[in-house]
């Protein structure tokens, strides 16, 4: 059986025992992520596997630091075809909203949507030039104003809705994403604290469990993004978006993605 299938039927049995659970367990508490076996294991991930905290967390930034560096303005035309709506072809699926919207509406008008960044760009002031401001890990299309609510505030759970959010919340400092894509969030975070290790001439990212961090390079709220990969496991778009990333535009992968599990190994 291909990895891939070993992996799906992983991911089946895992849902299947967390349901199970639930109807015992009143105040249900996400299974952490299992372990997964990829494709990849033997050839990419070949140093890190087997290692544990900081020795997996430097592995891994090795292993993912060589990569194609795109344009800003070459981020658009990658986000119409990674986050394309698997249901319309015209169309992206914006992150926090949830909208299908016409790839052809990019831009910075009201009812346009723009390049969201994920690791807010003033959480480590590297703003949008080449580098982790155009890392299409973490860049995904969002409506203008969803976009503009969200801001830089840090992520961490409760609030209230507003127009178009999609079932997002957000309060006074921090933006909870929809269900869907709260694990999406948590592998994004993570991977840029990995993949930016302060070793070349961006600052070091990393997670801390704040939500006042304004200008400084960190990013919260680790021990709610830490619950939400388990609760929201990598599902076929995130994974294929993994996998265009590393084909068709960059040439690296997001380890979170393929193996969930390393969130808890590393944090
Ligand atoms: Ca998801
Ligand atoms: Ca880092």
């Amino acid at each position: 059986m291909p990895a891939t299938h070993i992996r799906r039927w992983k991911s089946v049995a895992l849902a299947t025992a967390t349901v199970l659970v639930g109807l015992t367990a009143p105040a249900l508490t996400a299974t952490p992520a299992a372990a997964t076996t990829t494709a990849y294991d033997s050839t990419y991930y070949k140093n890190a596997i087997g290692k544990t905290g900081t020795s997996l967390k430097s592995s891994l930034h090795t292993i993912i630091s060589p990569q194609t560096k795109l344009s800003y303005s070459a981020v658009w035309g990658a986000l119409k075809v990674t986050d394309q709506d698997p249901n319309n072809s015209n169309n992206v699926k914006l992150l926090y909203s949830g909208i299908s919207r016409s790839k052809s509406l990019n831009g910075g008008d009201s009812g346009d949507w723009n390049r969201e960044h994920v690791w807010a760009k003033s959480h480590g002031d590297f703003g949008t030039a080449t580098g982790p401001g155009t890392d299409l890990h973490h860049l995904r299309p969002e409506d203008v104003q969803v976009n503009s609510i969200r801001g830089n505030k840090d992520f961490d759970n409760g609030g209230s809705s507003f127009t178009n959010s999609g079932g997002s919340l957000t309060d006074s400092n921090s933006f909870e994403p929809r269900d869907a894509v709260k694990g999406d969030v948590a592998r994004m975070i993570l991977y840029m604290a990995v993949r930016y290790e302060g070793d070349d001439s961006w600052a070091d990212l990393e997670p801390n469990d704040s939500v006042s961090n304004g200008s400084a390079p960190y990013h919260g709220r680790l021990s709610v993004l830490k619950q939400w990969n388990d609760e929201d496991p990598p599902d076929a778009f995130e994974e294929r978006r993994n996998q265009l990333i590393y084909t068709n535009y960059q040439g690296n992968r997001n380890p979170f993605i393929d193996h969930p599990e390393w969130v808890e190994a590393i944090w």
